[in-house]
C-alpha cells in the first residue's frame, strides 16, 4: 500500500537521511534516489546517497550522480534510512549495514513481492515505476518539482516502462510526464542519450552480429554468435553486446532468439529471449543458467559452436513442446 503520509512524517522527524539504491542499479532506483536527494536537500536535510555498485555511465549526467557513495565509504550517522526501488533486503547488498545502523527505516517501492522490510513501507506493486510514486511523494513533502528533479524522474519512468512501451505503462506514468514537461524536461535530448545514441564500437558490433544472424526451426529462432575476434575487430567490449539479442526477436517470423558471445575468460555467455507464450527461463535452467520467462541467460564452458548447438537444440525442443 502507498503511504506517502507515513513517509512524509518519517522525513519530517529526521534531520538526516541516508538514501539507498539496489545492487546493479537501473534508471528507476538511481532516478528515485537522486530525486529524493534533491527534494530533501531543498528541505534543509543532510542527505547521503549510497549504492553497492557503480552508476551506469549513461546516468552520470543526472545531478548528484557523482555524490553516490559505496556504503563502506560512509563515516556519518543518519536519523532515517530510506531505500527506493529495493524489493527486498538482499537487493540492498552492502547497503544492508546502513539499514542496521539507522534507528528509523522507511522505503518507497513498486515491486509486488516486497515483504515490507522497513518500519514505514510505501509499496505499490501496481505503480509502473518507483519514480511515479516519488512524484506523488514530493507533493506530500511540499517539495517543488524542479527541472533537475524532473530529469531524475524521467530516467526512472522511461527506464521501467521500456520507454513507454511495456504493458506496465499506465495513465499515471503519462500524468507524471505531463508534470515533468511543465517544468522544462528536455525530452528529446534525454531520449537521445538514454535510448538512441550508441558508441561506434557498439554499432560496428551490432552490424557484425546482424550480418551473421542465422535462423533455425523454419525461421522461428534467430541465432547470433560473436567471437573474441569479432569484439577485437570492432574494438568493442562484451557489454556492448548487451541488447543485440533483441534484434533477433524483433525479426518478423521469429519467436525466440539467442546471442552467444565468447568472453575474455573463454566462457560462452548466452542471452535468450522469447515472445509469449514461449519461455526461455526453463531452457536456461536446464543448462545451468537462469532469469525471467522471456529474458534469460546462461554461462557455459566449451567451444562457441558446440555450446551454441546445445542451446539451440534445447530451444527447438521448447518450441515444439509449446506449439503442440
Ligand atoms: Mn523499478
Amino acid at each position: 500500500m502507498r503511504d506517502p503520509e507515513g513517509i512524509a512524517r518519517a522525513i519530517a522527524a529526521a534531520e538526516s537521511v541516508c538514501i539507498c539504491s539496489h545492487v546493479n542499479p537501473d534508471g528507476d532506483t538511481i532516478g528515485s534516489a537522486l530525486a529524493m536527494r534533491l527534494a530533501l536537500l531543498g528541505m534543509g536535510k543532510r542527505v547521503g546517497v549510497f549504492c553497492q555498485d557503480k552508476v551506469p555511465d549513461d546516468l552520470c549526467f543526472l545531478q548528484g550522480a557523482k555524490e553516490i557513495r559505496h556504503p563502506e565509504e560512509n563515516q556519518d550517522r543518519y536519523d532515517l534510512f530510506l531505500s527506493v526501488d529495493v524489493s527486498d533486503v538482499a537487493r540492498l547488498g552492502a547497503c544492508a549495514e546502513l539499514r542496521q545502523a539507522c534507528e528509523n527505516t522507511a522505503q518507497i517501492d513498486h515491486h509486488g513481492t516486497n515483504p515490507g522490510y522497513a518500519q514505514v513501507n510505501s509499496v505499490d506493486g501496481d505503480a509502473s515505476a518507483t519514480c511515479t510514486m516519488i512524484r506523488e511523494q514530493l507533493e506530500y513533502l511540499q517539495a517543488p518539482l524542479t527541472r533537475e528533479i524532473a530529469e531524475c524522474l524521467y530516467v526512472g519512468i522511461s527506464s521501467d516502462t521500456g520507454n513507454f512501451s511495456f504493458d506496465c505503462t499506465d495513465p499515471e506514468a503519462f500524468h507524471v510526464m505531463g508534470d515533468l514537461l511543465e517544468v522544462g524536461l528536455p525530452l528529446a535530448e534525454l531520449n537521445m542519450i538514454l535510448f538512441r545514441e550508441k558508441s561506434k564500437p557498439q554499432l560496428r558490433l551490432l552490424g557484425r552480429a546482424i550480418e551473421k544472424m542465422r535462423f533455425e526451426a523454419e525461421g522461428r529462432i534467430a541465432v547470433m554468435t560473436l567471437t573474441r575476434q569479432d569484439f577485437a575487430d570492432c574494438e568493442a567490449l562484451s557489454e556492448h553486446a548487451d541488447t543485440i539479442v533483441n534484434y533477433g526477436l524483433e525479426t518478423i517470423g521469429t519467436c525466440m532468439a539467442v546471442l552467444a558471445r565468447e568472453k575474455d575468460d573463454g566462457r560462452i555467455k548466452f542471452s535468450l529471449r522469447a515472445r509469449a507464450p514461449l519461455t526461455v527461463d526453463d531452457v536456461a535452467a536446464k543448462l545451468g543458467g537462469g532469469g525471467h520467462a522471456r529474458a534469460a541467460g546462461i554461462s557455459m564452458e566449451g567451444s562457441l559452436e558446440a555450446t551454441t548447438n546445445l542451446v539451440v537444440k534445447e530451444m527447438i525442443q521448447r518450441l515444439k513442446a509449446t506449439m503442440t
